[in-house]
Parts: C-alpha cells; structure tokens; sequence
C-alpha cells in the first residue's frame, strides 16, 4: 500500500462560527494559534501549565521521557485521577453543583451533587479494599449505563485497581476472554440490564464467563433490575448490603504518574480485541484540557456525551473530562428509540441539555426517523452539538446543524480512538469556521501528518495516511500483556511516527479530514478511493438515509463499487438514479456495479458499520470471522438473500 488514496469528494461549504458563540468563546482563533505554536516549540511549558491546574501530590520532575515507543509522562509525579475528579471540586466549596443527571430509559431520574458522588465513590473505594482489591489489580466492569458505573470506575481510580469495563451487551465469551486477558480478580456486575425494554441477564452471563476465567476470585453485583439471580456464598456480594456497611472516610491513594488506570478492549480488523493501557497523569491532564477547550465548557453547561461507558468515548467524556472539569454530566440508560425516536429530544428539552455529543450512526437514524420528530421539541437549551465515532457524511453533518442544532449551534466533529484516549482533531467551535464532514485542526500538542506508506508527506487536497509524529499525554502505553503488538501495530508499520490506521486528507488551511480505515479503502481502476466518500454521496441522495460501501474484485477494473443502502422513510430507491447521481457527485469511476436495498446494516454495538462482513455478502462468499461483536448478527442472513440491483 504505498499509494496516496484519491480525493473525490469536494466539499465546498464553509460555515463561520455564530458571533454570540465566538464571542464568549475560551478560544479565539489567535489564542489557538499562539498556544499551539507552543505546544510544539515548548512542550515542557505547555505541558507543566496543564497539568499545574490539577492537584498533584508530588510534582513531576521531567514533563516527557521518550525512548520510543515509550513515553512517561510527567515522570516521577504522583497524582490521583478521583481526587482530581472529586474531592478538588468539593473542597473549593463546590460539593453542592451537580455532578450527575442519570435517567433510567424507564424514566427514573436520580442526580449526585459532587459531594454525594464523593461520599458514594468513599464507601466503593472502602468496599474494594475490604473485598481485599489493591492498587495494581484489576477490576471488570459489566454494568449497564447506571450511576454505579462511574462510581465503580472513580472507586477503582481511588485506591489505584485498573479498570476494564467490558460494555453489557457483549456476550459471555466476550467477557470471559477480556477477564482472562486482563487478569481481573473482581468482577463488578449487576443482576440484569434493560435494553429496549428486555432484561439483559448480565449476572447469570457472568457466572458462564466466570467458569472459563480462573483469575476471577470475586463478584460485586448491583441489583438493578430486581431479577432473580443465583449468588455463590464466599464469592459474591450485593453491592448495595457491601455498601450499606461501607465507611464514607476513604483517603485517595497518592499514585505514579504512569500507573495503569485502565485496560478497554478494542476489535483489531484481524486477530484477538486488543487491551489499550492507558496510565493515569497524562491521560488525566490531556482530558482535563481537552474536554475544557473542545466543548467550550461553562460552568452552568448541563453535557450529554451519548456514548455508553463500555466504550472510550464513555470513558472520557462522560465520566473523566467533565468530572476533572467539575461539569455536570446527563447520563441516560437506555436506547434512543425508546419508547420512540424523540426520546433524545425528550430528554434535552426536559433536562436542558446544552451540548450534546454522539454519533454519526444516531445521527443518521434520527434523520432517518424524519425532521417532525425532533421539530416537535423545544432545543433551545442546546448551544453546541458533536459528533464522534465514525466520519460524518457532510448531508447528515448539515442536518445536524439544522434541525437539531437549529442553525445556531456550532457542530464540532471530532476525530480520536481509544489508543490516543483524547481527542485530537476537531474545529474549536468559535474560533474557526467549520466545514462539513471535516474534523479540523490539531489539538495542542498534536502533530498530525498526511503521508505515503514509506512516510513521505502528500500535498495538500491528497489523500494518504494519518500518523501522529510525537507523543501525546493521553496516548496509550502498550497493548495489554503483548509489547510487541503495540510496537508493531502503532509504531512499526511507519518509521518513527504513530501509525493510527485511519486514510485522511488535508485542505489549503490545514483542516483534516478523515476518510476512515485504511483497511476500507478500494482500488478501482488504479484510483484508490476512500468509501466514506462514495457514501457520503449516497447518503446526499434523498432517498437514501444510510449507506456502506465496499470492493469487489473485477477482473477489469481490479475492484468495483458495492453500495449497500437504507431507504429514507417513505421513499424508494431507484437504484439506476443512484448510480447516476454517485457519478454526478464524485465521477463515474465511484458508480456503483451492485447496489443492495437493505433494511438494516452490519453495525458493531458501538454502532461502526463492518465492512468486512459486507464485502463477503458483496462476493458471494460464507461469512468467515467474529461475529460476535455485532449487534444484530440476523442483518447478516437477510443480506445475504437480498437480490444486488
Ligand atoms: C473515539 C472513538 C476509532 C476510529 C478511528 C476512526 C473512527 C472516530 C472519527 C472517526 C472520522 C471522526 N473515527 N472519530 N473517523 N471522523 N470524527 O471512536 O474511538 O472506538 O477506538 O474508534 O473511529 O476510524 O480510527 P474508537
């Protein structure tokens, strides 16, 4: 793969940020720019007035030792992540703001000002230790999207257990496999979850995984759905009975810089799920700066990041970023069509949400659903909104911005993986305009770089490789117990730089844009082709909601284009119009050979549509792979009776 991927895609539109939004922003465009400068001509400065603005219990002595590919951050520091998060906001007098809105997806509201959040996090912490949990284990967290999800995450953060949350609707060899790779001693769970209405049985899965997980000595289930459970006498405990009897005194233990605050699990295209490291000082700074400047953050901000904990987004900018931050998070159980597809508008009109964060695959659901649903709703509340997760097709970045957004808000799309932990391209709302289906600018300290397989730089406007030329606070550390797949997959694919397996281009101002894997792309006639950008110009079509596309190899042409696509409600979708309209936006080069009326796509549960799946129904091949990370794996099946057109 030494070629540059093929540019096809122009999109022109370029919006300014709303002058009310610019003129109250942290950041202006100039202020960006200076701080930037420094980040890359200073790093120690930069770095050392970052991480000044968090308690530390001993300071650092060097800001960065780099002996590639390892970094130590903040050397020798000794901090920890849950005081940061917790007892720094309560003892500034600020114990009384709201930490947490959670709401059940049955309606049930409860809130944590952050000194309840500390008192509950207190007695976790002091149930840990009595279950006999150290500083250095580590602890699996299988719970649905409850309040006792962030608790159990702080009260590992506070005695110094490494967290791997394993999200609730992974299966149980999932789970089993994540408890066994990471060595986890405790299991924390729950009796059952709600998902769309059913009862998920999470702690009869875990007593399966349990049998095939030796490591596991213990479990801690919370009774969240009142389901009848079978608990083992001597190895498992009622979280509530645990906490009842649980002090609310508990000292936050002083920590290494580098010590492991996490493993979560993330799907390479081939092999084993992969568990990233990340360390508890850098990520703790670059998350405080980063959820700060990105989402513009104010101290009446009500954030709603949808994203379940399960995942890194969840991780970061539900529970970590706002809560270093001393922000008040919205929380909600349960899916966004429950009972129907105005529930996340019922939310943001009750609750007043003020900025909102989710997914292009949500995103392209609701436009799916139809613009009455969220036009019944009031969302005024709302003053910034931001995507994640996936690249965002320009027409479903646009109706974003219009109908939820109202045409006021800034849209900021924003481009990082659970290896970078952070955040580390976007557009900061009010200090640049935005361009649709474009995630922007680095962040500070980020320095990005377009370039070939044998890294050389591409010229602007040209497609290549995304890599990261130095290290990052956040950045992951290793792979979970295997070193020598973290060298070689993030640092040894492209001399000296972080390879991050994403394709992505940058324009004449220096804004990126993002393609998506490598892996996706496609070669038609010699072009290598991006296949967002076929899809984007599906899903510009009206009467198409959703679309993935994928190569097929073509004696002729090397690969030809396969699209699968959605219907918009109430429309259908001539498919010779649609080969027409791909050629009329991109070229006939991207016209599709094969087009695939669907009622539904192969999605990850964290809503990533899998190509590979895709271009084995497009070949006419048995589906071969892991399954089991799917959210629907029936999809399969009815595709593969779906007549191509
Ligand atoms: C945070 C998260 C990472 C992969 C990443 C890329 C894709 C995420 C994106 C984006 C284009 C964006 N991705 N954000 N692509 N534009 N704004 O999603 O982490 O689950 O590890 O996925 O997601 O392909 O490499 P993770």
């Amino acid at each position: 793969m030494s070629d540059k991927i093929d540019a096809v895609l122009h999109e022109e539109r370029s919006i300014a940020p709303p002058t009310d939004f610019a003129r109250s922003a942290r950041y202006s465009a100039e202020q960006y720019r200076e701080l930037y400068a420094q980040s890359l001509a200073d790093p120690d400065t930069f770095w050392s007035k970052a991480a000044d603005e968090l308690h530390w219990f001993r300071r650092w002595d060097q800001v960065l030792d780099w002996q590639e590919p390892h970094a130590r951050w903040f050397v020798n520091g000794q901090t920890n992540m849950a005081y940061n998060a917790l007892d720094r906001h309560v003892q500034a007098g600020r114990g009384d703001k709201r930490a947490i809105v959670w709401e059940g997806e049955d309606g049930e509201v409860r809130t944590y000002t952050y000194a309840e959040l500390l008192r509950e996090v207190q007695r976790a912490a002091n149930v840990l230790e009595s279950l006999g949990v150290k500083a250095g284990d580590r602890v699996t967290v299988y719970l649905p999207l409850i309040p006792e999800v962030v608790i159990s995450l702080l009260a590992c953060a506070r005695i110094g257990a490494t967290h791997s949350v394993v999200f609730a609707g992974f299966s149980v060899s999932a789970l089993a496999d994540r408890i066994e790779n990471a060595q986890s001693r405790l299991l924390i769970t729950a009796d059952a979850g709600y998902r769309r209405g059913a009862q998920v049985p999470l702690k009869a899965n875990a007593d399966r995984a349990a049998e095939s997980a030796p490591s596991l000595q213990q479990m801690l289930v919370v009774a969240r759905a009142g389901a009848a459970v079978e608990m083992e006498p001597g190895r498992d405990v009622w979280w509530h009975e645990a906490m009842a009897q649980a002090g609310t005194e508990h000292q936050a233990v002083p920590l290494d810089s580098e010590h492991p605050l996490f493993v979560l699990y993330t799907s390479g295209s081939t092999g084993k799920p992969k568990g990233i490291l990340h360390t508890t000082g850098g990520y703790m700074v670059s998350l405080h700066l980063t959820t700060g400047a990105v989402f513009d953050l104010k101290d009446d901000d009500l954030l709603w990041c949808t994203a379940d904990v399960g995942w890194v987004t969840g991780h970061s900018y539900t529970v970590y970023g706002p809560l270093l931050n001393g922000a008040t998070v919205m929380i909600y159980e349960g899916a966004p069509n429950q009972p129907d597809w105005g529930r996340y508008w019922d939310i943001i009109q009750r609750h007043k949400v003020s900025i909102l964060y989710t997914a292009p695959t949500a995103i392209r659901s609701f436009m799916r659903a139809g613009d009455e649903i969220p036009e019944r709703f009031d969302l005024s509340s709302l003053r910034l909104i931001g995507s994640v997760g996936e690249p965002i097709n320009p027409e479903a970045w646009m109706w974003y911005r219009r109908v939820i957004g109202g045409d006021r808000c800034p849209v900021i799309d924003t481009w990082w993986q659970t290896e970078t932990g952070s955040i580390m391209l976007t557009t900061l709302p009010g200090a640049f305009p935005s361009k649709p289906g474009t995630a922007g600018l680095p962040m500070f300290g980020v320095d990005p770089a377009i370039v070939t397989r044998d890294g050389e730089e591409v010229g602007p406007g040209e497609g290549g490789l995304l890599v990261l030329r130095r290290p990052w606070p956040s950045m992951l550390r290793t792979v979970y117990g295997d070193d020598d797949r973290y060298r070689k997959t993030y640092w040894g694919e492209i001399p000296h730089v972080y390879f991050a397996g994403d394709g992505a281009r940058r324009d004449s101002d220096g804004y990126i844009t993002v393609m998506g894997r490598v892996d996706d792309v496609l070669n038609v006639s010699g072009h290598r082709l991006g296949t967002m950008e076929i899809e984007s110009a599906l899903v510009s079509h009206p009467a198409v909601a959703e679309a993935a596309v994928v190569g097929r190899p073509d004696d002729v042409k090397g690969e030809c284009v396969v699209a699968f696509v959605l219907p918009q409600v109430g429309h259908t979708v001539d498919p010779a119009e649609l080969r027409q309209h791909v050629a009329r936006e991109i070229g006939a080069l991207a016209r599709p050979d094969a087009i695939y009326v669907a009622d539904a796509l192969p999605k990850t549960r964290s809503g990533k549509i899998m190509r590979r799946f895709l271009r084995q129904v497009a070949a006419g091949q048995q589906i071969t792979g892991d399954t089991s990370t799917l959210e629907d794996p029936s999809v399969l099946e009815r595709l593969q009776t779906t007549p191509a057109q």
